[in-house]
Formats: C-alpha cells, structure tokens, sequence
C-alpha cells in the first residue's frame, strides 16, 4: 500500500517510517511511504504557509491555498485515488479494528497540521476522515501519523516474520494480549508458569486464552462488555476469578503475618 503524508515536517515523518519492521516493510516494497511539504507548494518569499485566526485569539491557522495546492500535486503522483486522513484530537478515535480496515486500502493520505490546526474549509472539501489517537493534545499530527503509518505499515502482508503474531496482537480478537515468559525458566524474580513448559499446545492455548480473558476484565472490563463471552470464554474467565481470588486471599494473609 501507499501512504502519503502532507507536512511541514517530512523528515521526521521519513525517519520514523525507516526503521524496524516498518522500515523493512519499505524495502521488500510491501509500503511505500512519500511525504509532501507545503511550503514547496507557496509562491511568496517568506514560503507562508499560516495566518492569524479571525475573530482574534493567539495562534495561526494554516491557509488554505499552499494545503490544497499540495493535496492536488499528491494526489497527481499516483493513480490510486487517495483515502484523506485529516489527524486531529476532534477525530473519531483509532482502534485495531480500523487499523485494519485502512490497512486493507491501496492508498491513504495523512494531513497533519501544526499551529492551531487547518482552515476548517478545506477540512469540509478535502478530507474524508478525521481521526485521533487519544484525548491528548499535541503540538502537530506528525507523531499520530507516525503511529498510523506503524499500525497499518506492520501489518501488510509479509511485513512480520512470524505469520501468525498479528493475529496474535492485543484487541485483534477484542482481548488483551496474554503475558509473555522467556529464559531462564527459574529466576529471583519467579518462574515461568509450568503450562508453557509441558507442550500440550491445547493447555498452552487453553491458558493464553483465560489469561487474556482475565487481564481484559481486570483491566479493561469496558472491552470485555463490548466484545460478550461464549460459554467456553465465560467458564475460563470464571477459571481465573477464583484462581486470582484465592492469589488476592494469600497475599493479604501473608501481609496479616508480617
Ligand atoms: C492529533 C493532532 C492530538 C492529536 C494534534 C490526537 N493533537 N490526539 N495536534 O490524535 C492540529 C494542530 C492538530 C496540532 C495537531
């Protein structure tokens, strides 16, 4: 897929994309990611690309004509016609889910704006979706757009080596992700739970599963009232309430004792 970025900022955006599964993703030329400067889209000495609000207030706003001057020279560049991504914290908040609905489209456009944010006109003709990454204010959309190209970039096909960890992924199954153990299986800081040792792969997958299910209802209960549990789910999940429980119970008469 492609992904165009409209910023002041190209290269950090560029940097950002360049390295890790990302960067490789460029280079099997599963991504291709291009950046659009609208500064090289003005016609004045300074290269003006903002201008005071009106109806008065601090902060500039950023124009109009330099932005969709370069939308135009963008889209031109590649036949594919471009989904535009405006990123801004009025947005509809990103999830997993969309995540991987834009991952699926040839082509999307990401506009990032710095200041106090874009002529809300060329918002209304421009862009087709406004989108946020959380209820935080930032001082442009470069980071969001990094973390966009990140989400939809590492998950094109062949973009990870092992196969199988984007299904694996917290929230693509509407469940956090389980806990993860390495070596050494004994250490100061605990073992590593007998069931991943024994390679009965059902008891393994049995226990990820209820350790997702049980991390999701400690933590984000508001994803598990989303998501409803089948009856194998709601067994599980009852599973680890009495084991959490009855760890809660010795940890406080261990606490009693001292
Ligand atoms: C996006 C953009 C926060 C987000 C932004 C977010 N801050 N929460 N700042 O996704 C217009 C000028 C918006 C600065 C930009």
């Amino acid at each position: 897929m492609r992904i165009d970025v409209v910023t002041l900022f190209p290269d950090f955006v560029r940097q950002c994309a360049a390295v890790g599964v990302v960067g490789r993703a460029q280079q099997r030329e599963l991504l291709q990611v291009e950046t659009w400067n609208p500064r090289d889209c003005t016609s004045d000495r300074h290269r003006t690309v903002d201008s005071s609000s009106y109806g008065g207030g601090p902060g500039m706003v950023m124009m109009i004509e330099p932005l969709r001057a370069t939308l135009a020279v963008m889209r031109n560049a590649a036949p594919e016609p471009a989904h535009v991504i405006y990123l801004s914290p009025q947005g509809s908040r990103l999830t997993q889910g969309r995540v991987q609905a834009l991952a699926k489209l040839p082509r999307i456009a990401l506009l990032c704006g710095r200041y106090e944010g874009v002529d809300e006109r060329l918002l209304a003709h421009e862009v087709d979706e406004e989108l946020s990454i959380g209820d935080y204010v930032l001082s442009g959309g470069e980071l969001v757009a990094a973390v966009i190209i990140d989400a939809v970039g590492r998950l094109q096909h062949g973009a990870l080596n092992d196969a199988q960890s984007a299904e694996q992924d917290s929230f693509s199954d509407g469940l956090l992700d389980c806990p993860h153990y390495t070596k050494p299986v004994h250490d100061a800081l605990g073992s590593v739970p007998e069931v991943l040792l024994s390679g009965d792969h059902a008891a393994i997958a049995r226990w990820r599963l209820k350790q997702s299910l049980g991390r999701t209802w400690l933590r984000r209960p508001d994803l598990l009232a989303r998501r409803g549990l089948d009856a194998e789910s709601r067994a599980l999940l009852d599973e680890f309430r009495r084991e959490h429980a009855s760890q809660e119970q010795a940890r406080q008469d261990s606490a009693v004792d001292r």
